[in-house]
């Protein structure tokens, strides 16, 4: 006996296994036209679109359904301004030094530096945050369980729901994050920044580094026993 309730799984849909594998090849040649990009146009994106990006991420699985996250989408020039001199002054001190050689061989090939004007042209900044305690309900104050894989999980479905819609991202990760806490007014001690997402339109010389373009083959990632 089930002492759980449940509904059936009406929303199910079967394919063909010739359907199945058009999509599937559909999908992965979508994928392999997503980018990441380092140079985007001011051109407006609306409201409802990330809106629904986000309401798309927010499908994840995660952690007893706990879904531990917080997307801040940032239109505001105010505080995209503070992000970006935040972040370049950070940015300034790992590019100078503070990485140490080994990171910063590992980034030379995708030519990135301390200079981030992506951080105020583009027209929307999301600010991703983890959280330690919540639940299922917004209110809740449950212990939050697999935080970070929940978060990247729903994080990618974001990526792929900006891609999808026809947008292309940037995923930032200012070392340390911290100040986003701040910046974003979130609370810092149940909220840890997990990432930041620029998203919009590519600029119109957007460049992709010939770096970014190797991917590993198959047979690299997958064993099938
Ligand atoms: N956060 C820095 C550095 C950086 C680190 C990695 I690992 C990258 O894949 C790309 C950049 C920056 O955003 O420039």
């Amino acid at each position: 006996m089930q002492d759980h309730a449940c509904v059936p799984l009406s929303d199910y849909q079967e394919f063909s296994p010739e359907e199945m594998l058009n999509r599937a090849k559909t999908f992965y040649a979508s994928c392999q036209r997503r980018h990441t990009i380092r140079s985007f146009s001011d051109r407006p994106v609306s409201r409802e679109l990330i809106e629904t990006c986000i309401r798309a991420a927010g499908t994840a699985p995660s952690g007893a359904n706990h879904q531990p996250w917080h997307f801040v989408a940032i239109q505001d020039p105010d505080v995209k301004r503070q992000i970006r001199q935040q972040a370049e002054a950070l940015e300034s001190s790992f590019y100078a030094g503070r990485a140490g050689e080994e990171w910063l061989g590992a980034l030379k090939p995708l030519g990135t530096d301390a200079h981030k004007p992506y951080l105020e042209n583009a027209p929307w900044l999301i600010a991703i945050f983890s959280q330690k305690r919540g639940g299922i309900h917004a209110e809740d104050n449950q212990l939050n369980y697999y935080v970070h894989e929940s978060v990247g999980l729903a994080t990618g479905f974001l990526i792929q729901a900006l891609h999808q819609a026809g947008l292309v991202t940037l995923t930032h990760t200012p070392k340390p994050m911290s100040f986003l806490t701040e910046v974003c007014q979130r609370d810092a001690d149940n909220e840890r920044p997990y990432m930041l997402l620029i998203a919009g339109y590519p600029a119109q010389d957007a460049t992709v580094p010939e770096h970014a373009l190797v991917k590993k083959s198959l047979d690299e990632i997958a064993t099938f026993i």
